[in-house]
């Protein structure tokens, strides 16, 4: 950024919005220049971060109004020739004649679009409502599939319905935290610092880190657990058979408000800590100390993320963090609970919005009759117009356009090109599909460069919208700025395509507000309440935590207070657990586990924050983190470069020897991706298989091998080469 330049310039509007990055969702106060944004600082006035903030965003005045920036819609037929201008009403045109065509000859189901949880609810809610009510199809996927799907489904069997019940403000008030599967202080910094300002205040806190490497919060807790990747279950086996051995149950909890718990705890019992501890490869003292933490805390929040989500068991490792409150009565007071971390800004916007393809808005499920017909007569469509069949979730939905079933593929605020597990499948999916549209800030990204139609979007700052951060908090986002050329809000790129495609009339939405006004009345009654939320109040009143059920009320800092679960029976659920490994064990091939995951400076495919040179500064290109002994065996020093195979493809890193990763097992970031280099890219390599349940892809453990790449030595026609092309004019020429 060339801070010199934005440091002299006294903006000469400010604005408080919501920061892009992380669910966290801090607050931010935004000083805008001449049409520009100049100044990002902390907002002292949001309820959730009070003016706390990490370094990305200081550097999104650098990432905005830059030359790659898409102006306006283009077009080419075939994905090698060049792209050609065209104007918006052309271009909408083109693809609904498209979709028309597709519909009529293969079915609504050949169409198939995956978005983002960096959409705001708007955007959620229109294009869901196109897709699933109105062209018929559910295939609407987004990146939380990658992400937060585990949890989703966590949530709804164990307590009935989706949303973290504790708030951050519980952090002040727990003295155990039990991190297991995330690594807050790199990815969740500014909750990380809540947990931190805590354990100042009240030394005996106790921070437990699950992690099979030691991550800054692993290093910053009490005490680390570095399990062998995969074996989450195991260990909250082990913990809740020793909270039941040491008579740390909360037998009236459980008996007046929890169903299953003699099934739940028939599985514990075949996991003393010692069994659990050769499974995790850990010391089973660990085990026992983690769970008398837990067990004996007066209260007791978990957070966790990736590293339990991502997994072909995401769904028990959820269940097994949950019966652990639920044991315990941890849950639903002051200082307690389960609170899976989001990852992106509006994660959890979309979860209400109904943004996966097993789900409608209010936190309904295209599986249940009534939620269908609910949501057909408030959107005025006949009943039974909504498939009950849920559509492909990401993996499915790319194998499927690679096997040429899907035939469009409209792809919208994410860049799977990067992200997805296997990017070869989803290269073929692009290569086969019949049109491709990319709806993005940027071009090239590793994505559009696969596209037949590229859509201008507006993003953060040109654009307004509402996003919900982890703790259930609504913010106002306000446009600060205009768009570059044609660029448009998502929601109102989607509302245009559905008039041309003729529902006109269920979609005449002049501003975002319209949007929010009508996805706000399918959340009456539910558990995401926002009847009471408006602009004007998220204005005076600033972000509000649904439930929110009237204008008057203010919002609800704690769910499930009164114990009462939206379940059948009213109660909360506990589930088995048994531990199975993940799928794609090492063997003798492939002899190692590749773990893949973030940095703090970076924000997933770079197309922000990898313009920032101080951003990229720490890790300017991708590593693999190798144990010395793993390192010695390989014959591998620090700093070469290695080749890491899997059965799917290969990659190329530079060798980080460090102990704080366990021997056998490596860890690639996967934020570069095959346009910085075609072997840069981590998910080259990683797995595909998925959780039966959730569909949520196992993107941190799978087999790799490692082979050291010799140093390069300069071949004599090399040499050669380099002679011939120096300066011939500088040559002495015969007779001078
Ligand atoms: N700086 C930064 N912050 C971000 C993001 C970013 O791109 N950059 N992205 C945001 C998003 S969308 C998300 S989803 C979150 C993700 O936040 P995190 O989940 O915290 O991040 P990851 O690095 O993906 O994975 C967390 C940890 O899981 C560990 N892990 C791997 N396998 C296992 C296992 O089997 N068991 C256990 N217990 N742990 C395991 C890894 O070693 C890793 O340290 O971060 C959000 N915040
Ligand atoms: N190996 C491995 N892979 C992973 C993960 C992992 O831990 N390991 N984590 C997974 C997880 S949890 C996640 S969330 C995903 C994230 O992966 P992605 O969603 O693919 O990553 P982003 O870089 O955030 O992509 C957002 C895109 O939207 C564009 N954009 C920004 N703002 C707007 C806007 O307002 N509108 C539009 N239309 N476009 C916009 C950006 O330029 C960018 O191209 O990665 C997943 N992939
Ligand atoms: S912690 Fe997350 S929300 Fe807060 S400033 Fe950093 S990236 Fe943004
Ligand atoms: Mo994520």
């Amino acid at each position: 950024m060339d801070e010199q330049k934005y440091k002299s310039i006294s903006p000469d509007a400010w604005h408080k919005t919501l920061c892009p990055y992380c669910g966290v969702g801090c607050g931010l106060r935004v000083g805008v220049f001449d049409d520009k944004v100049v100044r990002v600082h902390g907002d002292n006035d949001h309820p959730s971060t009070q003016g706390m903030l990490c370094k990305k965003p200081l550097y999104l005045p650098d990432a905005l109004k830059t030359d790659d920036r898409i102006l306006y819609p283009q077009l080419r037929v075939n994905q090698d020739e060049e792209f050609t201008r065209v104007t918006w009403d052309e271009t909408m045109a083109y693809m609904a004649e498209k979709v028309k065509q597709v519909v009529r000859d293969h079915g609504p189901d050949a169409v198939a679009f995956y978005g983002s949880g960096q959409f705001s609810t708007e955007d959620y809610y229109t294009i869901n409502k196109l897709l699933k009510g109105f062209i018929g199809t559910n295939n609407f996927d987004a990146n939380s599939r990658l992400c937060m799907a585990s949890a989703v489904v966590g949530y709804v069997s164990a307590l009935g319905s989706d949303g973290p019940p504790p708030s951050y403000s519980d952090i002040r008030s727990a003295d155990c935290f039990f991190l297991i599967g995330t690594n807050t202080a790199e990815c969740h910094p500014v909750v990380f610092n809540r947990i931190k300002m805590r354990k100042k205040g009240k030394r005996d806190a106790v921070i437990i880190c699950v992690d099979p490497r030691e991550t800054q919060t692993a290093k910053a807790s009490d005490l680390h657990l570095p399990i062998r990747p995969g074996t989450d279950v195991a260990l909250l086996n082990g913990m809740l058979h020793v909270i039941e051995r040491e008579g740390l149950l909360d037998h009236d909890f459980i008996q007046n408000h929890t169903e299953g718990f003699v099934k739940a705890l028939a599985v514990a019992k075949f996991w003393p800590p010692e069994k659990a501890a050769a499974v995790c490869g850990i010391g089973a003292e660990l085990i026992e100390k983690a769970a008398l933490a837990f067990g004996t805390a007066e209260n007791a929040l978990s957070f966790w993320s990736m590293g339990v989500n991502q997994s072909t068991v995401g769904v028990e490792k959820n269940h097994g963090i949950i019966n652990l409150h639920l044991a315990t009565g941890k849950i639903g007071r002051e200082g307690s609970g389960p609170f899976s971390l989001t990852g992106q800004p509006n994660a959890m916007g979309g979860r209400e919005a109904g943004g996966l393809a097993h789900i409608l808005p209010g936190y309904r499920l295209i599986g249940n009759e009534t939620h269908r017909q609910e949501v057909e007569d408030y959107w005025g469509i006949p009943q039974g117009q909504i498939n009950p069949k849920p559509g492909l979730p990401a993996v499915e939905m790319f194998e499927a356009a690679a096997r040429g079933d899907v035939k469009v593929l409209w792809i919208a605020c994410t860049n799977p090109a990067v992200s997805m597990p296997n990017i070869d499948v989803v290269e073929a999916a692009f290569r086969k599909a019949e049109l491709v549209i990319v709806q993005d800030a940027y071009h090239p990204t590793d994505t559009t460069q696969f596209a037949h139609i590229l859509l201008p979007a507006a993003q953060w700052s040109e654009k307004a919208g509402i996003m919900t951060n982890s703790e259930r908090r609504i913010t106002l986002l306000p446009k600060m700025v205009s768009p570059p050329g044609e660029a448009l809000p998502d929601w109102k790129i989607f509302a245009r395509f559905a008039e041309q495609m003729g529902y006109g009339y269920a979609f005449d939405y002049e501003t975002h507000n319209q949007v929010f006004d009508e996805f706000k009345g399918l959340t009456k009654g539910r558990v995401c309440d926002y009847s009471g939320v408006n602009r004007y109040r998220l204005i005076a009143e600033g972000p509000l935590q649904w439930p929110v059920p009237d204008l008057t009320h203010p919002g609800t800092k704690s769910l499930y207070t009164d114990h009462e679960f939206p379940t059948a029976s009213g109660r909360a659920n506990f589930f088995a657990t048994p531990h199975k490994d993940f799928a794609e064990q090492p063997d003798e091939a492939y002899p190692y586990i590749l773990n893949t995951g973030r940095l703090l400076d970076q924000w997933h495919t770079m197309t922000r924050t990898g313009k920032a040179p101080q951003l990229l500064k720490a890790y300017p290109e991708p590593f693999v983190e190798i144990h010395p002994t793993d390192a010695e065996l390989i014959k591998i020093n620090d700093g070469e470069m290695v080749k890491l195979v899997t059965r799917r493809g290969e990659a190329e890193a530079k060798a980080k020897i460090t102990d704080r990763i366990r021997q056998g097992s490596v860890f690639m970031p996967f934020h570069w991706g095959r346009m910085s280099g075609e072997l840069k890219a981590a998910n080259n390599l990683t797995s595909d298989a998925v959780d039966p349940r959730s569909k949520e892809p196992e993107l941190k453990a799978c087999a790799v091998n490692l082979i050291p790449i010799p140093k390069q030595i300069e071949s004599p026609e090399k040499i050669l080469e380099g002679m011939q092309t120096t300066d011939s004019s500088k040559m002495p020429v015969a007779g001078d």
